[in-house]
């Protein structure tokens, strides 16, 4: 993987190479963690992540869900990401929080070993290959069925989850498949082994619902917002695997990956041309623009930098206080850091609903 100089660990930038943890530290015996996986993008004006307070919400509720108790608040959690990323100097990258268990105790109920916490950001590529998002994957329903929420909890982000996605992601990737599709406990689809899943029949888009294991995802939730927007019909409901197979067009969608078009399922071509994802096209180009989102540039060092945020400062009319220009720094932080997903409009490409 790509290195970056810092990673933040329980309030503190250390070096990447001191980030380490002991060997005997409860999570990595037991899977106890939660963690979250972001994007930021390099806009015009600096880096933007992409709906950092919800993701660091679900973190939160993730914690919660298992019993770990956040010595950090999102507040604080928020500043230290923006910080990080600008002190790593990154324009885009992706963003790993982890909280786990830590060294203290041992055992199931171990309540006195501490939560440590870290954020670490590195550049990642795409993640289900360079040809994935224009040419679309190959998948394959897996033989594993996704975590039951009779025996875990689906909607948390835990590590411990991670076992099942990677037994199915292994096996896909042994048969020669870029990406596995899990079943629920009852046989509908549920998602891919990082990603939520999108099917259009008959002109309407298709997502399992919450209660079909998924993870709530929020590139998930960001879609189905652009594409109602964009004048699509959006059903959340129980698709059976054979829909797969007759679907139009089927894509999925998460951090990592982004957007990504299905262009095989189970040897099964998906739709016809144009191929592949015609609709599929225009919500993954809308969230391309990753608009109105927490902004933040890279901090320069020394006085030249400390003059070049006076001279933008006074550009912006920003009044100066005692604290020089900090106050200022690294822009308007919290405000508006919720995304829009896309201007509102009607749909200009041919009807897809009747
Ligand atoms: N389902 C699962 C199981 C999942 O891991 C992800 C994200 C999603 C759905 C989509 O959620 P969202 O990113 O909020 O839209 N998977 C993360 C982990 C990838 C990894 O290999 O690590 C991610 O994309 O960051």
């Amino acid at each position: 993987m790509d290195q970056v100089d810092l990673i933040w660990k329980n309030g503190e930038f250390v070096p990447w190479d001191d980030a380490k943890v002991h060997v005997l530290s409860h999570g990595l015996h037991y899977g106890t963690g939660v963690f979250e996986g972001i994007r930021a993008y390099e806009t015009e004006r600096g880096p933007a992540v992409f709906r950092l307070p919800e993701h660091l919400d679900r973190f939160e509720k993730s914690a919660e869900l298992y019993y770990l108790q956040m010595p950090f608040g999102a507040e604080q959690l928020r500043t230290a990401t923006k910080e990080l990323i600008a002190r790593n100097g990154l324009t885009s990258c992706y963003i790993r929080p982890l909280a786990f268990r830590g060294y203290g105790e041992m055992g199931l109920y171990a309540n006195s070993a501490p939560v440590d916490v870290i954020i670490a950001t590195w550049p990642w590529g795409a993640y289900l290959g360079d040809e994935s998002a224009g040419k679309g994957i190959r998948a394959k329903v897996s033989s594993w069925r996704r975590i039951s929420p009779a025996g875990a909890i689906p909607h948390a982000k835990a590590s411990g989850s991670y076992l099942n996605s990677i037994l199915a992601k292994t096996e896909s990737a042994n048969a020669g498949y870029d990406e596995a599709i899990l079943l629920d406990e009852r046989g509908f689809v549920c998602e891919g082994s990082g990603e939520n899943i999108f099917v259009i029949r008959g002109g309407e888009i298709l997502t399992p619902p919450h209660t079909a294991s998924i993870l709530d995802g929020i590139n998930r939730k960001s879609v189905i917002q652009i594409a109602r927007d964009l004048g699509y019909t959006v059903v959340e409901r129980d698709i059976a695997r054979a829909e797969l197979y007759l679907a139009e067009e089927v894509f999925m969608t998460g951090t990592a990956a982004e957007m990504v078009p299905v262009r095989e399922i189970d040897d099964h071509g998906i739709g016809g041309p144009p191929h592949p994802g015609e609709i599929h096209g225009r919500p993954a180009r809308a969230r391309r623009r990753v608009p109105r989102v927490a902004r933040f540039r890279r901090r320069r060092g020394g006085r030249a930098g400390r003059r070049a945020r006076r001279r933008q400062a006074r550009r912006r009319g920003d009044r100066l206080d005692g604290r020089g220009d900090r106050a200022n720094y690294p822009c308007r932080l919290a405000a508006g850091a919720a995304v829009r997903p896309c201007a509102p409009g009607p749909p200009t490409g041919p009807p897809v609903s009747s």
